[in-house]
This record gives structure tokens, C-alpha cells and sequence, in this order.
């Protein structure tokens, strides 16, 4: 009888690397493809660009395959118990990746049953991170950069956001990498913050910034990126405006929209009391996200709901009870604010709403409750962290600290240990030359 043989892919972009490895393990045997889900892709921090079932029919239609079937889970551990298979194939590279732990799994389980994994070289020229960082510097189409944000919801632990208030931020948002503990990190996307895009306009947080201005610099932040947006609408005006501005947004990619359950004048959250804020009624705002959800002409569009009960002092369970009428008014996520340092708050909404609602997406933007991991914000059930306006509060004192100095040595001289270096920056974006 053929052996058999296991190799787990998740197979998105085929190339040279996949056949390969496929073609070595069919000369063990018969080959079966254990084809990682979108969740069990998403364990790995990877988000598929084709869905599970166009994935499988390229794999069950290559002449080294013999079945293909689904891998839930990152980890092997429940397809090779099943098949018991005589050998697993897999390119040397995961190694030294977050894939590391299940390679030790894979060797474990083997040992019981005296089967084997075979390990091939991997050819550091061809790889899927490689092809997909080609394909990002070929750009994005609006509608696959509008629709990633629901995709990465659906197949992440957490998605991490950060603020970008221009071009040049956004590029940081899009190319900043970290490794650690095996995993490579990344932001998932970009937050329009209205604080951060008014005050980089040199104006205060009050809506004065009008919508086209704001679509001006979405508009030259997509120029130069990929990952998908979500926007800070404030309160999203009238109703009757409201129509407007979800149409404009779908109609150039943004993701979804954010707004804020206050009415009149609308000033910072991070102020609560101490500036006059109203909260706007539970009526009125369902009957805006209404209106905002007829406008939509996308289903992959968002319109997310932030309650600011806990930011105005109204208590926790005007909280819960606005949450609730705004899913039944049809939002796709509540975002739940606080200008408290300690999170308790946060953390007592979250698992109220969840002890209720399994399903709706929830926001978190810890400017203030900032001791709280990523991770941490995973474990409590909430589905998108965003971190609102760090890149603009970077750069602001650097910039300061530099003007300062030429004024007061008369000379730049002085100044340049804080700054970046000529040649650094005539390097910083490819085509200068
Ligand atoms: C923003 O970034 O503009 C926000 C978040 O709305 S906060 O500043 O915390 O209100
Ligand atoms: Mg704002």
C-alpha cells in the first residue's frame, strides 16, 4: 500500500516553493494537503488573499495531490492523529518562525506513531512574504483595500491600528516591523484621527476641519499604501450629512467610519467634564446609524458606533444599554471609550457586552489606559485595538526641540544628533534618486 504523506499549506499565491515541496513529498507517497482555514491562517498572522475554496480547487487539480482537506488549527495535532500518515513534509524555513512550536508538536506526535518529518530546502528567492511584499509595492485596488479590514476581523487575535496623519506616516504604518518570540509583527491599518489630521492643519478638534479636507489627506495616504483605514467622523454631523460622508468614504476605500454618540459643538473625549460635551439621545443616534447603513452601497463597508457614556460620567450601564439599541439599530461594531488610566472600566464593559453579544466587533483606543497589551485586549474579547495619535505626538516634540536650538546657537550645527541624517532621508523614499 502507497504511503502516506501530510503537507500543510496555505497555499495562497502558488509558486515554485509549494510545487517543490509538493512535488518531493509525492515521491513518498500519496499526498495529502492539509489546507490551513482562514482562521487557522489567521493564528499564524496571515490573512489569505482567496478564500479557502479557491485555494483548494488550484491544490486538488495539481497532479502531486491526492486529497486535499481542511486544517482548522494552526496546529497539526488533530489532522495527524486522524491520518497517522507515514511522513510530513515541509520546507526547512519554519525553523525560526512562529511556526516553531508546531514543528515540535509535529515531531512529538510523529515519534508516537514512528513516522517521519521531512524537511526540504527552502529557497530564500522564492517565499509567500516575499511575493505579497512585491504585490503591496504594485499598489492595492479600492475595493480589496476597503474589504481587508473585515477579512483581518474575521481571521486575527486582535488588529492593530495606528494613527497616520499624512503620507509620510502612513509609509510608517505600512512598512514598521518587529520580530518577537518567533512572531513578525506589523499594524494591520491606519486610523484618521480627527485630532491628529486637525491639528497637523493647525486646527483645534472641533470639526472645523471640513470632509473634503479630510478625504485629501486619506487620498494622498493611499497614494503611497496598502493596508485598509478606518475613519474618525466625530459625531458624523446631521443625519442628512452623515448620507454623505459614508458614500464619499466607500466611494475611495476607507473601511469604516467611526462616530461618537455626541451632539452640538463636538470637543476632544480626552477632556470628559471638563469642557461642556453633550451626549447625543439613543433615538437620534440609532436613527443616524440608520441612515448611514441605507447609504452604504458596499457590504463590506463599516459603520461602528463609539459610545462616550464612560468619557461624559453617565455610568456603565447607560453604556450597556446604548450599546445594545445601536446593534439593533444595525451597527457593524461599538467602540467603547474611556480617559481613564486604569482600565477597569474597560475591561467591566467588555465583559458585560460579551456576556450578551459573542459576535459584534469591539474597539478599544487606550491612549489612556495604556498598560493594557495588545494581547491582553485579545484575551478580554475585544476584536481592534487603536492607538489614535502617537505618530503625530512623536514627531511634534522633535521638531520643536530642533527649531529651538537653531534659534538659540543661531547655527544648525547644534541641532543634528536630532536629526536624521541627509543621506538617510535622500534614501528614505525609493525614486528620490
Ligand atoms: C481621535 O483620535 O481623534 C479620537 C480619539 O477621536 S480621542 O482623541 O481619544 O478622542
Ligand atoms: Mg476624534
Amino acid at each position: 500500500m502507497a504511503k502516506k504523506v501530510y503537507v500543510s499549506l496555505i497555499a495562497d499565491l502558488l509558486h515554485a516553493g509549494h510545487i517543490n515541496v509538493l512535488k518531493k513529498a509525492s515521491e513518498l507517497g500519496e499526498v495529502v494537503v492539509g489546507l490551513l482555514t482562514e482562521d487557522a491562517a489567521g493564528e499564524l498572522n496571515d490573512v489569505p488573499y482567496l478564500d479557502f475554496n479557491n485555494r483548494k480547487i488550484v491544490l486538488e487539480n495539481l497532479s502531486f495531490v491526492s486529497e486535499v482537506i481542511a486544517q482548522n488549527e494552526a496546529s497539526y495535532k488533530k489532522n495527524l492523529e486522524l491520518l497517522k500518515p507515514d511522513f510530513v513534509v515541509h520546507g526547512d524555513d519554519w525553523i525560526n518562525t512562529n511556526q516553531a512550536k508546531y514543528r515540535d508538536e509535529v515531531i512529538q506526535i510523529l515519534s508516537s506513531f514512528d513516522a517521519k518529518l521531512i524537511e526540504v530546502a527552502y529557497d530564500e528567492d522564492i517565499n509567500s512574504l516575499k511575493i505579497k511584499e512585491e504585490m503591496t509595492k504594485l499598489g492595492i485596488t479600492t475595493h480589496a483595500r476597503q474589504a481587508r479590514l473585515r477579512k483581518l476581523i474575521k481571521s486575527q487575535k486582535i488588529v492593530k491600528i495606528l494613527e497616520a496623519h499624512n503620507a509620510l506616516s502612513g509609509l510608517i504604518v505600512e512598512n514598521a516591523k518587529e520580530t518577537k518570540d518567533g512572531e513578525q509583527l506589523c499594524f494591520d491599518g491606519m486610523w484618521s484621527s480627527s485630532l491628529t489630521d486637525s491639528t497637523s492643519k493647525g486646527k483645534p478638534d472641533i470639526e472645523a476641519v471640513d470632509t473634503t479636507a479630510r478625504l485629501t489627506t486619506i487620498n494622498e495616504i493611499f497614494e503611497v499604501t496598502t493596508k485598509p483605514l478606518i475613519y474618525d467622523a466625530d459625531t458624523g454631523g446631521k443625519a442628512e450629512h452623515f448620507e454623505f460622508t459614508v458614500r464619499s468614504l466607500e466611494r475611495i476605500g476607507v473601511s469604516a467610519v467611526i462616530i461618537e454618540d455626541k451632539t452640538g459643538l463636538k470637543k476632544n473625549s480626552l477632556f470628559g467634564n471638563d469642557v461642556e460635551q453633550t451626549q447625543d439621545t439613543v433615538e437620534n443616534f440609532s436613527h443616524k446609524i440608520k441612515v448611514g447603513k441605507q447609504a452604504q452601497i458596499t457590504s463590506d463597508f463599516m459603520i461602528i458606533a463609539r459610545i462616550e457614556s464612560l468619557i461624559l460620567e453617565a455610568g456603565m450601564d447607560d453604556a450597556l444599554v446604548r450599546a445594545f439599541a445601536y446593534v439593533e439599530a444595525g451597527v457593524d461594531g461599538i467602540m467603547i471609550h474611556s480617559r481613564l488610566k486604569d482600565p477597569s472600566e474597560i475591561i467591566e464593559f467588555v465583559q458585560k457586552f460579551r456576556e450578551q453579544n459573542k459576535s459584534i466587533p469591539i474597539v478599544v483606543v487606550p491612549t489612556s489606559f495604556n498598560s493594557v497589551t495588545t494581547d491582553e485586549f485579545a484575551k478580554m474579547g475585544v476584536n481592534i485595538v487603536i492607538y489614535a495619535n502617537h505618530m503625530l505626538r512623536a514627531a511634534y516634540p522633535g521638531m520643536m526641540q530642533v527649531a529651538k536650538s537653531i534659534l538659540k546657537n543661531k547655527r544648525s550645527l547644534e541641532a543634528e544628533p536630532n536629526c536624521m541624517k541627509i543621506k538617510d532621508i535622500l534614501e528614505l523614499i525609493p525614486g528620490t534618486k
